[in-house]
């Protein structure tokens, strides 16, 4: 395929053959005999980005199409690929732009500075045109970044309350051992379950028991260090046993976090058993299941959902929605558009004020890849395979 109409915008020879992993494999060995090499994880599409075809947003969206886990979350990224995120920067740094071309021309000639800058209308033009914008942006990024993050949650709780039988609900598939015996999950399980579009990342741990001194010293050390991971807890208790000392010792580790109580075993018992163990274990917001019977699973989704995005219905997706990269660029974007709006305000040198918008107009490029560093660009390429 001639250049430039192709992935990459170079010349790009393709050599299709059957599918056999032998033939592949000879093939391969031939042309890298005759001097080709084997590409680079992201290669093809650093080189799309190299060659002015696509922006450094877009590139990021690659990845994030064949990873993504929901429809949700491909959608977003398919969105950032046809380009969308990369137009909002732009539009938001083409007035920032022609304003430091303005200043600059003040400073070249400063005697007709009052003709050119006008302080509190510049002021509000930043205002307008780019602080509100980049709020938005930010605001889209708090609503929506979940779908293409994901959250992780845990399941903990003493043994046998039913963990590993919850973790299949959610799953909806017989991924972790289930038994009467207690004791039965010995390391941690973890899958990924689509709940109402947000990946999440759900972790099925061994029982918190006692042992001689308290809760066994390297189960709680391990759980520790994975609750300080999770986003969201899910602390399961059995409501057909009295709580017991474990119950309350987990009680005390998770009251402070952001957890779910979920009662577990709700067929086996009546209703006031529930209310007891609500009374004891306070300030949780609660849900009763029954992890066997397949009964409340859809209440605790809800209930998951709304714990995590603060929304009870299904929520309408930002049309755009930045990554954890852009944010970070975002803010300092507009932290250096307020300090432009601040120096119009209290008369400061025009090259100060010139520094500033150039700040923001550098910032905003390092999401568009416009002013990247190696060291960006390593960033984003490092998280692609090879053949993409
Ligand atoms: N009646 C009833 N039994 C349940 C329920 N959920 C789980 N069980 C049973 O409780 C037992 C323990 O379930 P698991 O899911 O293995 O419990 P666990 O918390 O993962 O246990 P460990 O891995 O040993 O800590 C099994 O016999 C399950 O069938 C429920 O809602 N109702
Ligand atoms: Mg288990």
């Amino acid at each position: 395929m001639k250049a430039p109409h192709t992935y990459t915008r170079e010349d790009v020879v393709e050599i299709q053959a059957h599918g056999s992993r032998c033939g592949l494999g000879v093939i391969l060995e031939l042309v890298l005999k005759r001097g080709a090499r084997l590409a680079e994880p992201g290669e093809f599409t650093k080189r799309a980005f190299l060659n002015g075809r696509i922006d450094l947003s877009q590139a990021e969206a690659v990845i994030e199409v064949v990873n993504a886990k929901t429809t949700e979350g491909l959608e977003l990224a398919a969105r950032q690929l046809k380009g969308d995120l990369f137009q909002a920067i732009q539009a938001i740094r083409g007035p920032i732009e022609t304003m430091l071309v303005e200043i600059e021309a003040a400073i070249d000639f400063p005697e007709d500075v009052e003709d050119i800058i006008h302080p509190e209308l510049f002021a509000q033009k930043m205002i307008q045109d780019v602080i509100a914008r980049l709020e938005d942006l930010l605001k889209h990024y708090d609503e929506g970044h979940i779908y293409r993050e994901g959250v992780a949650a845990i399941i903990i709780g003493r043994p046998n309350v039913g963990k590993s039988s919850l973790m299949n609900r959610l799953l909806e598939k017989e991924r972790s051992i289930v038994t009467p015996v207690p004791g039965t999950t010995r390391d941690f399980i973890e899958e990924t379950v689509n709940i109402r579009g947000i990946p999440m990342r759900l972790i099925d741990t061994a029982g918190l028991h006692d042992t001689d001194d308290g809760l066994e010293a390297a189960g709680i050390q391990f759980t520790r260090q994975r609750l300080d991971e999770a986003d969201l807890v899910l602390f399961m208790v059995d409501c057909s046993m009295p709580l017991s000392d474990e119950d309350m010792q987990v009680y005390d580790l998770v009251r402070n976090r952001k957890t779910i109580l979920v009662i577990n075993k709700i067929d086996l018992v009546d209703h006031d058993l529930v209310t007891e163990i609500v009374e004891c274990l306070q300030g949780l917001f609660w849900v009763e299941v029954s992890a066997l019977y397949n009964r409340g699973v859809e209440k605790l989704k809800a209930a998951v959902f709304g714990e995590v995005t603060h929304q009870s219905g299904p929520a309408g997706l930002p049309s755009i929605v930045p990554n954890l990269r852009h944010k970070v660029a975002i803010k300092r974007a507009l932290t250096a558009s307020r300090d432009v709006v601040e120096g119009f305000r209290t008369g400061r040198p025009a090259e100060l004020v010139a520094v500033d918008l150039k700040e923001a107009v550098d910032a905003l490029g390092e999401i568009i890849g416009a002013t990247t560093t190696e060291q960006i660009l390593d960033q984003v390429f490092d998280r692609f395979c090879i053949g993409k």
